[in-house]
């Protein structure tokens, strides 16, 4: 047994993640932990999908809902999918089986803002929780909880769930305790009062979780990795999106439009963000602070740098040798990484009052800079929204980046009209792909389509954008946004009849 579980009472829970799957029932709905690949259970969910399974081959139906922080592994998502047992998934997937599953009608999937799943919880909007799975690194003495490599939203499924299985880690580091800012002073209106968090490096909470020790109805010790996705090193593109926007940065720096220190960064995963990340390093910049929502390779690099100062985050996501680096040296790291519930390092009051800098991904964006960050042709889900809208629309400067094309050119990024829209044009400020950088901010949509199309558009559909723009500011019915909604969907048309978008 390991000394993990440090309260006498609970070690009696201790069992297999067999008897502890067998808990939990066809249709109720399960709250785990998780985000990014980052603190999911592992044993539980892949021992509840093989049971899942049998019940299937004996002609028994069985599917769960299942409620999770964001993303998770394929032990989580993965397993469940195959086994055809998640009757509906919130609020964030990425897992590639789900997807097929979702994108085939197979399975409902709710894609919400990260930072409302919490509140709606509370509500009562989305439902019963009947048992919650939560990953966590030691219970103490006390029956307090310290919570592993992500918080997502567990300190809601311990409060709300009726029953608790916890996962204890041991490959999770010990030294994470005293990393996590776990703050209990939420509630629903007309009860709610001004979080008292002032700047990204404040704890306003308490280092652990709380859990009523009569709800822990199973304890399984497991020692498994989280998912750690090889690191791609940047592209030329990549590359390129990161001068533009750092030449961006320092210019706002010179027209005193931002302080020299910049302002608190959000940066989404993925290859562009590392390359911005990296690109920090050796930019003129020093004392930086990061109010995000993920701690990602080049955050990391860019705290070693001495360039950052500390970073606020919700989970980790790294490579398997960035989590060792991190691992071999926690202690250090500790002081100057903060881990919080997913309700506070997305929420709106406190990324509009730091005045967060965010910078996030795209699937396309129209000329007037309507922003789709999750459907392809307007159907497909890729992800989901995550934490993109909790951030652009409070963000002090919301910058959203990508390549000009995808699927090796047959697919612009940018498009006469987006396809399915997360982002308005009002929460869209600044628009970076390789080919450039247009600043959007202040300028009204015609004047902005021309600088979208001049600066960011691949120069193999510019012409073709500048033809369908031209035409549309001639017969459009109204002259502020010009469209043509008989044509304006038509390359997203052409993509599924031809597999491109090229004319
Ligand atoms: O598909 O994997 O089959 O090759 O989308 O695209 O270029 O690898 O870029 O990893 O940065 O993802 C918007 C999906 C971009 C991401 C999105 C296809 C492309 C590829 C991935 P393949 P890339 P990225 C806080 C913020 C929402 C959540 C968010 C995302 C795949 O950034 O999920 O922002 N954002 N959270 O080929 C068809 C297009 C396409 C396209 C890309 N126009 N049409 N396919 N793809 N553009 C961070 C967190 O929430 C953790």
């Amino acid at each position: 047994m390991s000394d993990r579980i440090a309260h006498p009472g609970l070690r009696s829970r201790i069992t297999s993640a067999e008897e502890a799957a067998s808990l939990i029932q066809n249709g109720m709905t399960v709250g785990m932990s998780g985000f990014t690949g980052a603190g999911y259970p592992k044993a539980v969910p892949t021992a509840l999908a093989a049971r899942i399974q049998a019940e299937h081959a004996e002609g028994r139906p069985m599917r769960v809902k299942i409620w999770t922080g964001a993303s998770t592994g394929p032990e989580l998502d993965g397993a469940l999918a195959s086994a055809d047992g998640i009757e509906l998934r919130l609020p964030y997937n990425s897992d590639p089986i789900a997807r097929e599953r979702i994108n085939r009608g197979e399975m409902d999937y709710l894609d919400m803002h990260l930072s409302q799943v919490a509140p709606m919880a509370w509500q009562g909007f989305l439902g019963k929780l009947d048992i919650a799975v939560i990953e966590v690194t030691a219970i103490l003495p006390d029956g307090s909880l310290v919570p592993s490599s992500s918080v997502g939203n567990n300190k809601t499924w311990l409060d709300r769930a009726d029953a608790v299985i916890l996962e204890v880690n041991s490959w999770q580091n010990p030294a994470l305790e005293g990393m996590h800012d776990i703050y209990y002073g939420t509630a629903l209106p007309p009860h709610r009062v001004p979080i008292p968090l002032i700047r990204p490096d404040d704890r306003i909470g308490q280092p652990t979780l709380l859990c009523d020790p009569d709800k822990i109805v199973a304890i399984v010790e497991t020692d498994s990795p989280d998912r750690n996705a090889p690191f791609t090193p940047p592209d030329a593109s990549a590359q390129a999106i990161a001068g533009h926007l750092l030449e961006f940065l320092g210019h706002e720096v010179k027209m005193r439009r931002l302080p020299a220190k910049l302002l608190p960064l959000q940066s989404g995963v993925g290859n562009i963000a590392n390359a911005v990340l990296t690109g920090l390093i050796d930019g003129p910049f020093h004392d930086l602070t990061a109010y995000t929502e993920v701690i990602q390779d080049g955050m990391l690099d860019l705290l070693d740098s001495g360039r950052l100062r500390m970073a606020s985050a919700t989970a980790f996501s790294l490579s398997p040798d960035a989590a060792h680096r991190l691992n071999a040296d926690m202690a250090r790291y500790r002081d100057r990484l903060i881990l919080r519930p997913q309700e506070i390092s997305n929420h709106p009051e406190l990324i509009r009052r730091l005045g967060c800098i965010a910078m996030n991904g795209l699937i396309e964006a129209d000329i007037y800079g309507n922003v789709n960050s999750t459907c392809v042709m307007g159907s497909r889900i890729q992800n989901g929204i995550g934490g993109s809208g909790d951030f652009a629309r409070n963000a002090y400067v919301s910058i959203f980046m990508t390549p000009s094309t995808a699927k090796g050119g047959k697919i612009s990024a940018i498009v006469p009209q987006a396809s399915h829209v997360d982002h308005i044009m009002q929460d869209v400020a600044v628009l970076v792909t390789e080919q450039g950088l247009a600043d959007l901010r202040g300028l009204s949509p015609r004047h902005r389509a021309r600088l979208v199309i001049d600066r960011c558009a691949h120069p193999d559909y510019r012409d073709a954008l500048d033809d369908y723009y031209d035409r549309a500011l001639k017969g459009s019915f109204g002259k502020h946004a010009p469209s043509l909604p008989g044509e304006s969907l038509s390359w997203h048309q052409r993509f599924i009849e031809t597999g491109s978008m090229r004319p």
